[in-house]
Parts: C-alpha cells; sequence; structure tokens
C-alpha cells in the first residue's frame, strides 16, 4: 500500500481504461476543448475552419490512442514488421478517412450538427496532403490504408515536404503554378517527435586504416543536418489497428558548425545552417523523368538514412546481434527512388556496426525487394558517378565492391562475355560514368516486381531481360489495387448504402470479392432504377462544381466523359482532343432531325503538367481553348460541352469519380505500367474507353469483354508500328482535324505547332494516327450503348461487380505472403 511507484502504476493502469468515448456528448466535449484550449478560442464563437482543426484534433486524440496500443503491442510480440519506404505519399484529406474508419462518422456528423455545423462543411475545410505526383504516391497510401485495415505490423516512411506538389490554376487557358504551401494552416494529423532525430552526413573523404588486419573506412562528411520525425497515425477499417507514417523533415544539426560559431563567424553560420531545411522543402513535380539534380538524391539520402537508422535502433531495442535482423525487417522500395539504402545499409552494418562485409551483404539482400512503376528503361535512375563522389563518397566505394563481386559471380555463369557482362554492370561505362540505380536495386533485392501482369512480363522480356536471364527466381507480378474505402465506402455514399443493402452485408468493405453477388441483379429493374438514381446524385453534384469553377452549365442527362490524370503524351490527352474536335464538326455539319439523335456528352479533362514539360502544357491550353469554341457554338449548343477541371487532386477526384459515366484510359498499347484510376472508376460502376495497356487488360477480364470498350493497337504490335510509322498514312478525318488547329482555327496558329508536329508521321511516337480510326468506332460504340439505358446500366453494375480483383487488399496480402513474409496479428481481446 504504501509503495509510492506501485501506486502511480496503478493510477497509470486505471488512467488506461479510461479510453475516450465516443457518444455524441463526448465528441462533442472533446470539440469544444480543443477550440478552447488548443486553437484557443472561445466555444461560443468560432467558424468552419476553427471546427476543423478542433474536430481533427479530437479525432487525433482517439487516432493516439489506437496507435499507441498498437505499437505497444507489435513491440511486445516482436513481430517481423514491413517498412514502405517511398519518397511520395498522396494522402489526400484525412478527416473523414479517419472517422468513417473508426466507425465513428455518424457520432461526428451529430455531434457537429447539434454544435451548429455541418460536417460536409467541415470536411472541406482541410488541405489535401498531396505529397506525391500521381499514380506511385497514391498506391503507397492505399497501401497503408490496406496495412492498416489487415492487421499488419507495418510503417511508411518518407519526406515531409513544406511544399506539396504546386497547385494549378488557368491564366487565359494556360496552366499556372502556384506553390502549395500546405504547412502554413497547421496540420493537425501529425507529431512532432523533436527527440527522434538522426544525423545524416554528406559531403567530405574517406579515410582507409587497417586496424587488426582488417580494412576499415572513417567517413569525415562536410555538412550535417538532422532528420526529425513527424509521425502520422494511419487508422485501419473496423479494427484498433492504427499503423504510422514516419516522414522526415530536415533541421539544422546541432553540432556539427560549432567551429564556425567559435572563429565568430555567427550570421553566416547560422545562414548556412538554415540551407540545411531546404532538403525536405519541396517535391519534384515530375514522376516520369529524373533530371540529375543533386537535391533530388541529397534526398533520397537523407530520407532513405533516417529511415535505415531508425528501423535499426528499433531492432536494437530488443535484440543484441544483428542474426535474426531480416526475420524482423522487410524493406520495400518504391521505385528507385530509395535504392540509396542498399549502401547505406551496407555502410551501417560495416562501418558502425563492425559486421563483416559477407554478413552484412546477406543480410541486405534478405531485406530488400523492390516494386518498379516504369516501362521503359530509359526512365531508370541514374546518379553521375562523379557526384555520387562527391555527396557520398562512402557510398560509391560500397557500390563499386557489390559491382566488382556480383560481376565476378555472374562471371562464374556466363563466362567472359564483356558486351553481356556491361549490360549486367551496375555501373554504365562512357564518357560520363554513371550508377544505374534499378540494376543496383535489382542486385540488393531479393525480389522484384512490377504492377500489372503485362507490365511485369515486360520488365522480364525487356527492361532488365538480362537480370532474368540470370535472376528468374527474383521477379515476380503484383497487379496494383485501389482501397475500397475510401474509393468507394466513403467517397460514394449513395453507392456504398445500396451495395449493402442489396448484398445484404457490409462485409465488402473488406472482402471486395463479395461484390460478385451483384452479378445476378444486373438487369433487375429496381436495382437498375435505384442505380442510376444514386449516379444521378453523384453527377448533379459534380455538374454543380463545374459550374462554380467554370461557369459552363452542363446537363446529367448528358453522357459525363472523364480524362483525369497527369498530363503526358503516352497518356495521350491528346487524341482525346481531337476526337472532340472531330465530334464538334460533325454536329455542326448535321440537320436538325440528325442532331436528335445525337448522345449529348459533357467531355471532362483534368490533370497537372509537370512545370518543365512544355508539349503538355500546350496540351492544357488546347483543351481549353477548344472547350472555350465548343462551349459557346449555338449550333452546338447542349451536344457537347468541354471543362477542363484545374488543380485535379485527390479531393477532386472523390467528387468527380462517383460522378462519371465514361472513362478514357487510352495510353499507346503497353506504355502505362498499370494505372489504378482505371480500378477506381470500374468499382464506382463507370464504363471503360480503353486501350490494351497496364491493368486494362486485368479489368477486362475480370468484367467480361462486353462490358468495356476496347480499342487500338495491340502491345505486341506496338514496336513494328512504331518503325513503320514513316511510311504510315493515318485517316483523313486526322490530317483534316490536325489542319484545323495548324489552320488557327483555336487561335494562335503559332503556339499549337510544335504540339502538331508531335504527331507528324515520322514523329508519332505514341501512334496517335494509327489507333484514330479504331479510336472513333470505340467512341461510336459507345454513343449506341449509352442511348440503351438497361444495357449501359447492365454494362456499369457488371463494372462493379467485377472489381473485386482491383482491391489492394489483394495486393497487399499477395506483398505479404509472396514478398515480406508477414501475417496479420492483432491483440485478441
Ligand atoms: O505510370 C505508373 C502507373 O501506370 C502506375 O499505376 C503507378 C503505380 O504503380 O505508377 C506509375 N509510375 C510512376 O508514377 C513513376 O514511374
Amino acid at each position: 500500500v504504501g509503495n509510492p511507484e506501485l501506486q502511480r502504476r496503478r493510477r497509470l493502469m486505471w488512467l488506461m481504461d479510461q479510453y475516450l468515448k465516443n457518444d455524441v456528448l463526448s465528441i462533442q466535449k472533446s470539440i469544444v476543448d480543443h477550440v478552447e484550449y488548443t486553437i484557443a478560442r472561445s466555444r461560443f464563437k468560432f467558424d468552419d475552419f476553427e471546427a476543423y482543426k478542433a474536430t481533427a484534433n479530437s479525432v487525433r486524440d482517439r487516432l493516439i490512442e489506437s496507435w499507441n496500443d498498437n505499437q505497444q503491442f507489435h513491440r511486445d510480440m516482436d513481430s517481423k514488421r514491413v517498412y514502405y519506404l517511398s519518397m511520395e505519399f498522396l494522402m489526400g484529406r484525412s478527416l473523414l478517412n479517419s472517422i468513417f474508419n473508426l466507425g465513428i462518422k455518424e457520432q461526428y456528423a451529430q455531434a457537429l450538427s447539434e454544435l451548429g455545423y455541418n460536417l460536409e462543411v467541415v470536411v472541406e475545410q482541410e488541405r489535401d496532403a498531396a505529397l506525391g505526383n500521381g499514380g506511385l504516391g497514391r498506391l503507397a497510401a492505399c497501401f497503408l490504408d490496406s496495412l492498416a485495415t489487415m492487421n499488419y505490423s507495418a510503417w511508411g516512411y518518407g519526406i515531409r515536404y513544406q511544399y506539396g506538389l504546386f497547385r494549378q490554376t488557368l491564366q487565359d487557358g494556360f496552366q499556372h503554378e502556384q506553390p502549395d504551401y500546405w504547412l502554413n494552416v497547421g496540420n493537425p494529423w501529425e507529431i512532432e517527435r523533436v527527440h527522434v532525430t538522426y544525423p545524416i552526413s554528406f559531403y567530405g573523404k574517406v579515410e582507409e586504416k587497417w586496424v587488426e588486419g582488417t580494412k576499415t573506412f572513417t567517413w569525415t562528411p562536410d555538412e550535417m543536418v538532422e532528420a526529425v520525425a513527424y509521425d502520422n497515425p494511419i487508422p485501419g477499417y473496423n479494427t484498433g489497428n492504427t499503423i504510422n507514417l514516419r516522414l522526415w523533415a530536415a533541421k539544422p544539426s546541432g553540432e556539427f558548425d560549432l567551429q564556425s560559431f567559435n572563429t565568430g563567424d555567427y550570421v553566416n553560420a547560422i545562414l548556412s545552417k538554415q540551407r540545411a531545411e531546404t532538403i525536405s522543402n519541396v517535391l519534384y513535380p515530375d514522376d516520369r523523368t529524373y533530371q540529375g539534380k543533386e537535391l533530388r538524391l541529397k534526398q533520397q539520402y537523407f530520407f532513405v538514412s533516417a529511415s535505415l537508422q531508425d528501423i535499426m535502433r528499433r531492432f536494437k531495442d530488443h535484440h543484441s546481434t544483428f542474426d535474426n535482423f531480416a526475420d524482423k525487417v522487410a524493406v520495400q522500395l518504391n521505385d528507385t527512388h530509395p535504392t540509396i539504402g542498399v549502401p547505406e545499409l551496407m555502410r551501417l552494418l560495416v562501418d558502425v556496426e563492425g559486421l563483416q562485409w559477407a554478413k552484412a551483404w546477406d543480410i541486405t539482400t534478405k531485406v530488400f525487394s523492390i516494386t518498379i512503376h516504369s516501362v521503359v528503361a530509359e526512365t531508370l535512375e541514374k546518379w553521375s558517378v562523379e557526384l555520387l563522389q562527391t555527396l557520398l563518397p562512402r557510398h560509391l566505394q560500397i557500390i563499386f565492391k557489390i559491382n566488382a563481386m556480383f560481376l565476378e559471380e555472374v562471371k562464374n555463369k556466363i563466362g567472359n562475355d564483356y558486351d553481356h557482362l556491361a549490360r549486367l554492370s551496375i555501373i554504365e561505362e562512357g564518357e560520363k560514368k554513371s550508377v544505374k540505380m534499378g540494376s543496383l536495386a535489382l542486385v540488393a533485392s531479393h525480389t522484384v516486381n512490377g504492377v500489372s501482369k503485362l507490365h511485369s512480363e515486360l520488365l522480364k522480356e525487356r527492361v532488365f531481360k538480362d537480370f532474368y536471364d540470370i535472376f528468374p527466381h527474383k521477379f515476380q507480378n503484383k497487379t496494383n489495387g485501389v482501397t475500397q474505402r475510401r474509393w468507394l465506402a466513403f467517397c460514394n455514399p449513395g453507392l456504398r448504402d445500396m451495395l449493402t443493402k442489396w448484398l445484404g452485408t457490409e462485409a465488402w468493405i473488406t472482402n471486395l470479392d463479395l461484390l460478385t453477388g451483384l452479378r445476378q441483379y444486373a438487369s433487375d429493374p429496381i436495382l437498375q432504377k435505384e442505380w442510376n438514381l444514386v449516379r444521378r446524385h453523384n453527377k448533379a453534384r459534380l455538374a454543380t462544381y463545374i459550374e462554380a469553377i467554370s461557369g459552363v452549365k452542363v446537363s446529367i442527362d448528358a453522357m459525363f466523359d472523364v480524362q483525369v490524370k497527369r498530363i503526358h503524351q503516352y497518356k495521350r490527352q491528346l487524341l482525346n482532343v481531337l476526337s472532340i474536335i472531330h465530334r464538334a464538326d460533325c454536329i455542326k455539319n448535321m440537320s436538325p432531325a440528325e442532331k436528335t439523335k445525337v448522345v449529348p456528352r459533357v467531355c471532362i479533362i483534368g490533370g497537372k503538367a509537370a512545370p518543365g514539360y512544355e508539349i503538355a502544357k500546350k496540351i492544357i491550353k488546347l483543351v481549353t481553348t477548344v472547350g472555350e469554341k465548343i462551349n459557346n457554338d449555338k449550333d452546338i449548343g447542349n451536344l457537347l460541352k468541354v471543362v477542363f477541371v484545374p488543380d485535379y487532386n485527390v479531393s477532386l477526384a472523390e467528387l468527380i469519380i462517383p460522378a462519371s459515366d465514361l472513362s478514357q484510359h487510352i495510353s499507346t498499347a503497353g506504355n502505362e505500367a498499370s494505372g489504378t484510376s482505371n480500378m477506381k472508376f470500374t468499382m464506382n460502376g463507370c464504363l471503360l474507353l480503353a486501350t490494351l495497356s497496364g491493368s486494362n487488360i486485368e479489368i477486362q477480364k475480370e468484367i467480361g469483354d462486353e462490358n468495356i470498350f476496347v480499342f487500338g493497337a495491340k502491345p505486341e504490335e506496338v514496336d513494328r508500328l512504331r518503325a513503320e510509322r514513316r511510311q504510315f498514312q493515318p485517316p483523313q478525318e486526322f490530317h483534316r482535324i490536325i489542319g484545323m488547329i495548324r489552320n488557327g482555327k483555336f487561335g494562335d496558329t503559332e503556339y499549337f505547332q510544335e504540339l502538331c508536329q508531335t504527331v507528324d508521321g515520322g514523329n508519332d511516337f505514341y501512334l496517335l494516327g494509327n489507333d484514330f480510326s479504331s479510336y472513333l468506332e470505340a467512341q461510336a460504340a459507345v454513343d449506341e450503348a449509352y442511348v440503351d439505358r438497361e444495357r449501359w446500366t447492365r454494362m456499369s453494375i457488371m463494372s462493379t461487380a467485377g472489381s473485386g480483383n482491383f482491391s489492394i487488399d489483394r495486393t497487399t496480402c499477395e506483398y505479404a505472403e509472396n514478398i515480406w513474409g508477414i501475417k496479420p496479428c492483432q491483440p485478441t481481446s
């Protein structure tokens, strides 16, 4: 009784039982308390934004409870954990996602409503966390949701960029980029861990010394920064499992510049320290090409080094040797960006922990696996030897040694075939030597995977053919998926309720295969009626938004035909615009009687062009100019409207996807690694107009040929067609439309010349001319299907019903079982 320590522990145990309650009154109390004590406003007077902040803080409190329990549980279990390393996490907003996953959305809606606030309005106050460019970053975010929902032990690691992806505005139809300083309004979701910091070193020199018969290496850096941890709790759906996304921010190092201070150069020393922060300042807005920018390599090394030091520190809390490191740790490299982690882990194990090289290499090769997201070898990263020598001299030595040992090993298999060895070498020789990061990752990883069946085959047959020949066992396919929590259940509440009603269960939210149960009702007139009601409601919401941002009034009876994604030549938004011009031209030449047969369409295009990607920006300008002309043409009227939606992001996707009738995924065959928005559209009952690219092929197989509009060249024909493109004669209409643009029909003749040249015979690398006729035929088939409402609705239901395979939960299970070797586990109580 008299033992104070015992009393303290009892008190803590008792307090632990006092979890926050989720009844409406308790929620209201926690919101209002945050208004007073966190936001420091009066509970009698706070606006929608303050209501959002207080609400977010009250949700965060609840997340922290389960986050703490979860961390404790896995610490006690010492379970194997996967660490997902990614330069990008495109999270979007958190509030609705969190309360939905925690199962307390209704209580929050009521709590706010009784306080005089509307949840829908409050939710809109949140800024998107846009720490990613597109598919790769959004996939990473979907993984986190799934890992948490399925009770895996997992953490994400990335960078806490001050500036997320730029915000896109239109000025006179041209894209303008505005900085996205998303943190200047505060981020209630993150927890700053001022004491979780690691030193990150750059530049300097390496000294070699012999110590007791062993060569040792001492790296004396010239620059050092601190990586500071910011934790973002990620809740699973309907489970107490809340996992962690740890993002690193760069801060000046505490001690490193002591010398400058001592020598009296006080102001300069402070200024140079501040430069440290630039490392985590800005997200690179280009996800396909890699400029050889020192800053980007610095960013990569910065977050990877901090993450590995953190992982090792956690491991060492429980283990005195590294013998079973690989039994407890799996590290997934999201594309080649974190590959510098390979030499970094070797450096930490050998130089810092004192392991023998062979032992360290054995561990390293059991820990790493990599996902490749590109289709062509040329887009894989290469860093010049010169840059690495300057920035990370010790890592370059390690890479050279890895390469030498690897080439020695393969020589035993393939002999002295020097051409072959040069292709396999991690180092690209030439005037400027460089390090091929993809090859380095492949040599070190136990598994490499592509992101759709076709893509994984292309990796084996082309991109990494030489590696596949010697390491066939390393190659796997893991077709991407998306989380049905965000991309169906909460972005489309009408459809969610209907699915639950018709399937008789909401278990589909964690087992999407159950959607096949809808197939039997696809022709049921009652379901069809309800289905269309929900769709019309969603379309009305989008129509209101379109009118608000563009002033264009659109009818919800028209087909909403959508293409939203990053603007890129290979994604062929230009093909879409050309067919829009063609459609407008046809309508203008029709008699009134013919016009009555036209299916009215609203063509919605959205997406950002990388700031330095001139051709992509010209495509945006063309869309806006064509839209301007068509939308004001009295001969066309409501039969065709064209809208460019600026600043396409996760939140806009949540509005657009449930409201789309047709969605276009029309990259040149084989040129899209996978695509993931196609899966989101399909889940939401939108029909696809698609080429044989990436996961379109698998979607077609799952939902049936009769429920999708496929056109264009086959993947295996693309090489030949490209080789013959100089001789190819595109159809008349194609020439005519290009001629219209060239001749100034859409103004600015000069400005569009370069864009037109990209599809001139010899230049038409993405085969727009080749595919144009079959594209128009597919478009005609779409019109024909749309007028048959019963048929279209059945196709729409069959799309949703067949989308189960594209749940990220399926993907996650495959990674967990076949790559990471982890199992779900959660506390039983
Ligand atoms: O272009 C691919 C896209 O097809 C894929 O769906 C996505 C996720 O796997 O990754 C994209 N790749 C990148 O963003 C960078 O290579």
